[in-house]
């Protein structure tokens, strides 16, 4: 066999559950992430993120002993790179973590060994991180130079699992293969075929880039669609929930679900990379980010007149009197991830401009994170329609879907809960 050890470097929503899968496949595995809290807790037998199922495959990969996390990488077969790629300033991609990581496993890199960049990444990343590797070990040879002889083989294997979904979409999804070179990619598919059922598609490090943002920008532009179309159903009187499901009865119209705005980590950031190589060409996704990224201001706006038209409807309160509640807080339904979520922004502008109580519904956590909990308190579905006279719907959670038998209040729906 040719991997009989694995490292995945970067412990995190990804590198986390792939480590896990290969160990439940019964390869050793050594987990690295420069977070020694993540570590420990990983090598307890624990998770430190949140994903449906993870915490039993990994404890029965760590008490099994297929799975150990350590802070600094040893010597493998293959390595993952699994590390977030942000952007910095104005929407340039920050390959800092890329560069970390490539730099950390150069030390333990042998001939015959397998390095895959799994991150999200701006096209040229790849190759970017084999120069990275070459520079820090002259003593090996790499694909750039040397071809198919390299000691070293190198592709790009995005992930593309849906959060909330990760393990099963993991074995389950095609995966796009970019190899250096054939031979790359050959190895890289030995490697993913311990786990993955879905197909294995080979194509060239640049493709398999500008796939995965490919992926994401596609979406993004849908999503910007629907949330334009909401914004001018609104200025023309039209119920967008009702209009989306009679356009998608056409045969070749499927329209996506207007919202609060686009969260996550993946579909807001990924767009960017492909703006920032080619900004003048990308014209359509940069505006669909801009459009995306507008609708929480949007929303509150919206909020804003909500109040107002309580406020004429009860002429002896004042805006001081007027309780507010979110429902939602995470990115998006029946989920507790709470990163890069609208719902979190749109709650924090309210309680920054209304002088009023807030009030917050997010049946999938027990604590309000730390940026909103002295300033409202998280309260149950049945209380915030109790208490609460205006009231804001911004995830489409499971637990809400039957709010509109009885609601009678002032409300702003983003989600089309109450159509
Ligand atoms: N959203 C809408 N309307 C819709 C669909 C989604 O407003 O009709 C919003 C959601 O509420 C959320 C955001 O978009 O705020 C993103 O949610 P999502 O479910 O579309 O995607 P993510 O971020 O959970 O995962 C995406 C997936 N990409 C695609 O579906 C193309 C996943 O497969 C990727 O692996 C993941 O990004 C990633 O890691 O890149």
């Amino acid at each position: 066999m040719p991997f009989n050890t694995i490292s995945v470097v970067g412990l995190g929503y990804i590198g986390l559950p792939t480590a896990a899968v290969f160990a439940s496949r019964k390869k050793q595995v050594i987990g690295v992430d420069v977070n020694q809290n993540a570590v420990d807790i990983i090598n307890r037998g624990q998770i430190h993120i949140v994903e449906p199922d993870l915490d039993m495959v990994v404890h029965a990969a760590v008490t099994e002993g297929y799975l150990r996390a350590t802070t600094l990488p040893e010597p493998a077969d293959a390595f993952l790179i699994a590390v977030p790629t942000p952007f910095k300033g104005d929407h340039e991609p920050d390959l800092t973590y890329i560069e970390s990581a490539s730099k950390s496993i150069a030390p333990v890199l042998k001939k015959g060994d397998l390095v895959i960049l799994e991150s999200t990444s701006p096209v040229g990343a790849t190759e970017q991180m084999a120069a990275w590797l070459a520079e820090a070990r002259p003593d090996l040879s790499f694909p750039q130079t040397h071809g198919e002889s390299s000691d070293i083989r190198i592709a790009h294997c995005p992930e593309r699992v849906l959060p909330g979904h990760v393990l099963h979409e993991l074995v389950q999804n095609d995966r796009v293969i970019g190899g250096m070179t054939p031979k790359c990619s050959a190895l890289a598919i030995s490697l993913y075929k311990i786990f993955v059922q879905g197909e294995c598609i080979v194509t060239n490090a640049r493709t398999a880039e500008m796939c995965k943002l490919t992926e994401n920008s596609s979406r993004d532009v849908s999503i910007a669609f629907a949330n334009e179309l909401s914004m001018i159903c609104d200025k023309l009187d039209i119920n967008v929930w009702e209009l989306i499901r009679l356009a998608n009865r056409h045969p070749r119209v499927n329209i996506l679900q207007p919202g609060p705005g686009v969260g996550g980590h993946c579909i807001a950031v990924d767009p960017w990379f492909i703006v920032s190589k080619t900004p003048e060409q990308a014209r359509l996704i940069r505006t669909a980010r801009e459009v995306n990224d507008s609708k929480p201001l949007w929303v509150i706006d919206k909020v804003k007149l909500a109040v107002a038209e309580f406020l004429q409807a009860n002429p002896d309160k004042t805006a001081r009197e007027v309780t507010i509640a979110c429902f939602g807080l995470a990115f998006k339904a029946d989920i507790d991830d709470l990163r890069e979520s609208p719902a979190i922004e749109i709650t924090q502008r309210i309680i920054a401009i209304h002088p009023g109580p807030v009030l917050a519904v997010e049946p999938n956590i027990m604590e309000l994170p730390n940026s909103l909990n002295e300033k409202i308190s998280l309260t149950s579905i049945q209380s915030a329609m109790n208490e609460a006279d205006v009231l804001v719907l911004l995830v489409d959670h499971k637990e809400f879907k039957d709010m509109s038998k009885t609601l009678d209040k002032v409300h702003v729906d983003t989600r089309g809960i109450l159509r």
